[in-house]
């Protein structure tokens, strides 16, 4: 059994879901309703499924085809690279049933060691899910009222974004290994990504769980290869955090003062969504998650136009650089947002 403290997992409501993330957002239909749906779903659950995405399916199948090679080789192969791990998550001794890769698209070290024609698979998967982050942040720029809409697609067209992109491998389970039934194997623990925005793509393979706000249920998510599922950040959420309710004329006064470095913001209603990664299946499931990052030194911050002796900060100032710290001194499941309240 692996698993930082909890190795199996029940899951409490085993209904499938229901709402947007069965049909997904369809990325062709009229933007006024893609962007409505998109901020709808984030509101409600910090989680939506993205179809009709536009990126081709050579360069998704070409990306996944370079992973289970990648993973295919010999364990000693694979430990010769800097940046694959296995069974451990983080620094903290958070413990997952994986194995997996971090590539950091604009760390040069990062693809240095692998061969051009994996290297190559992965430049050009992250343009093109890069691509697909931005246009969704644009059109939640522009659902919650934001004139610049590119406020957090910004960040991570910027050249120093600190984004990335993990390969995680989840091997089939061994028969000795398997759980009694309704019980999970865990693959990767329940957290929220630190990021602005992931986007994750996964084979055919089950074992994604979303866990819904304020209803204390797990709910599997049905997988589809043809799509992306999106999950909002703990950025996200705290550049909404502060300007929950805010009439939109206040928001706009206040973006006109906007500088995308230092005063990010929307008019405060997403979630971070709580996750995880069971294995309950005979078959590899592999998953490619692009988690698009600000710049390290981008500061998280309420602008004061929107804090009022009513409704003051929720948050203090901090730098990506801090709370991504913050995230890797704590355990994977832990809360890191309240760490960052005012006191
Ligand atoms: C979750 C999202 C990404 O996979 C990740 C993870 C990172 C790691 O595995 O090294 C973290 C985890 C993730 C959140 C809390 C910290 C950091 C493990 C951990 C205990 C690469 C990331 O950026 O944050």
């Amino acid at each position: 059994m692996v698993g930082g403290g909890c190795g199996r997992c029940v899951v409490e409501g085993d209904q499938e879901e229901v709402i947007r993330i069965g049909g997904g957002v369809d990325m062709r239909k009229e933007r006024k309703l893609v962007v409505e749906e998109i901020v709808r779903a984030s509101e409600e659950y910090g989680f939506f499924k993205v179809v009709n995405h536009g990126v081709s399916p050579h360069i998704i199948s070409n990306m996944e085809e370079a992973a289970f090679s990648f993973f295919s080789q010999p364990f000693p192969s694979k430990t010769a690279f800097p940046t694959y791990g296995s069974n451990n998550i983080g620094f903290s001794g958070d413990l997952g049933h994986l194995e997996y890769l971090i590539l950091h698209p604009t760390h040069y070290s990062s693809l240095f060691h692998y061969p051009s024609n994996f290297r190559s698979s992965v430049n050009e998967y992250i343009k093109a899910v890069r691509e697909v982050a931005c246009e969704i942040l644009e059109m939640m720029a522009e659902g919650v009222g934001v004139p610049n809409t590119w406020a957090f697609s910004a960040l991570l067209r910027d050249h120093d974004s600190d984004s990335l992109l993990r390969l995680n491998h989840y091997p089939p389970l061994l028969p000795s290994h398997s759980s009694p039934s309704n019980s999970y194997n865990l693959g990767f623990g329940e957290h929220s990504d630190p990021q602005i925005i992931t986007i994750l793509r996964s084979n055919d393979v089950h074992g994604l769980q979303i866990s819904l706000p304020d209803k204390g249920l797990w709910l599997p998510v049905s997988p589809d290869p043809s799509a992306f599922f999106v999950n909002v950040g703990d950025v996200l959420q705290f550049q909404c955090s502060n300007y929950c309710g805010f009439h939109r004329s206040v928001l706009n006064q206040s973006v006109q003062c906007f500088d995308w470095n230092l005063k990010v913001m929307t008019n405060g209603r997403f979630v971070s969504v709580r996750h995880r990664a069971v294995t309950n299946s005979h078959k590899s499931r592999m998953s490619m998650a692009y988690f698009g990052g600000p710049p390290l030194n981008a500061c998280i911050v309420a602008p004061p136009e929107m804090v009022t002796p009513e409704r003051p900060s929720l948050y203090r100032p901090f730098t990506w650089a801090e709370y991504k710290q913050a995230a890797y001194s704590l355990r994977l499941g832990d809360n890191r947002i309240h760490h960052f309240r005012s006191s």
